[in-house]
């Protein structure tokens, strides 16, 4: 294997406890693997060239344990994570396991389960601080419905407007150096699932106390489960801002949450993706939420978390090798792509009502005409991808 496809820490390529430790059980069977121990997990990303670990909570520390349970499981991964130097850059809730959440978390129509939810989000909040995240994610996975006399949508939405107002007052007063980040899903487990896609959660942010202090953290599959294009999606989350994390796994058109390994799926967005995450500089970790496939034993759990990170490379030299070729700079200036990057009207809405060549003599027709020449621009990008170029 070329070294130029091997991880170091400096890639940032960060996994949920929970991807490498799912142990294969779903809706239709139970689990084909044995429970993961989470310092064998720090050890074993370390040692395939992982910057860190991310986990929900009751990943860690199992649900219902003692204080004292607690503190020596915490010891244990702390311990783990100074041997190894790995990092933990975010973390995150389970709100969705246990029954007391089968009708949501922070929007239950129960609300005890309401208050419950925001203590359970608000302990491990002090764990993750303490453990050095940047980042707090928070998937609702059953904030839905499956009927509509079921969930008031609106008073759900003023709910979740709550729940993210009182963590935004609570990160503020403890003075901790943590954002937030939303995870929107359409579907799974809820039948609808409020927050339900990037815009969604991007028109919600800007309603909240603190606007600032909420991101988005999309997942690969969650879009295109609503067939939607993912990194036209991520593409809008910068340009708000609010990429604040990401979740890269596979997914396969419209279907339940698959959750390949990343560069499984669809492998088109995957390149446009990479593309798009490396050009733009954003610095946030690589996450990798995925599931190595049930049929597996172990052997395929590392395999294909080695592969995640491999792929990642891969796509990145290829991306690069597309940005590089002077055919495609060329075809990019044929296909008119740097007259996108230059305002419409620099001349202000007075010299565009004053220009006769905006209007008058402007010729639609010929305009019509031009070819965009999009064609020879994308057989150039599937070249690079497939390395026949
Ligand atoms: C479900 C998910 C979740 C979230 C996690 C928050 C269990 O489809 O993607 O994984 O990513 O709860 O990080
Ligand atoms: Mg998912
Ligand atoms: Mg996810």
């Amino acid at each position: 294997m070329p070294e130029r496809f091997t991880p170091a820490p400096e890639d940032r390529f960060t996994f949920g406890l929970w991807t490498v430790g799912w142990q294969g059980a779903d809706p239709f069977g139970t689990a084909t693997r044995p429970a993961l121990d989470p310092v064998e997990t720090v050890e074993r990303l370390a040692g395939l060239g992982a910057y860190g670990v991310t986990f929900h909570d009751d990943d860690l520390i199992p649900f219902g344990s003692s204080d004292a349970e607690r503190e020596a499981v915490v010891k244990r991964f702390r311990d783990a994570l100074d041997r190894t130097g790995m990092k933990v850059p975010m973390a995150t809730t389970n709100l969705f396991t246990h029954p007391v959440f089968k009708d949501g978390a922070f929007t239950a129509n129960d609300r005890d389960v309401r208050r419950y939810a925001l203590r359970k989000t608000i302990r491990n909040i002090d764990l993750a601080v303490e453990l050095g995240a940047g980042v707090y994610v928070a998937w609702g996975g059953r904030e839905g419905a499956e009927s509509g006399a079921a969930k008031d949508v609106r008073a759900a939405l003023d709910r979740m407007k709550e729940a993210f107002d009182l963590l935004g007052q609570y990160v503020t007063e403890q003075g901790y150096d943590l954002r937030f980040a939303i995870e929107p899903k359409p579907n799974e487990p809820r039948g609808d699932i409020l927050l339900p896609t990037i815009g969604h959660a991007l028109a919600f942010i800007e309603r909240l106390e603190r606007p600032d202090l909420v991101g988005v953290n999309p997942e690969v599959g969650h879009e295109q489960m609503a067939g939607l294009n993912f990194p036209h999606g991520i593409a809008q989350a910068l340009w708000a801002g609010k990429l604040f994390h990401i979740d890269l796994n596979g997914q396969s058109g419209i279907k339940y949450d698959q959750d390949f390994r990343f560069g499984a799926g669809d492998l088109r967005q995957a390149f446009w993706l990479v593309g798009l995450l490396e050009s733009a500089d954003y610095d946030g970790p690589r996450h990798f939420d995925f599931k190595p496939v049930r049929t597996d034993g172990q052997d395929g759990v590392w395999e294909s978390a080695k592969n995640c990170m491999r792929n990642y490379l891969v796509l990145k030299e290829r991306a690069a090798a597309f940005r590089a070729d002077p055919e495609v700079q060329e075809a990019l200036a044929a296909s008119r792509l740097p007259d996108l990057a230059r305002p419409t009207a620099e001349d202000g809405l007075a010299g565009l009502l004053a220009d006769p060549s905006a209007y008058d003599t402007f010729d639609p027709e010929a305009a019509g005409a031009r070819s965009m020449s999009f064609e020879r621009l994308d057989q150039l990008a599937l070249d690079h991808l497939l390395a026949t170029r």
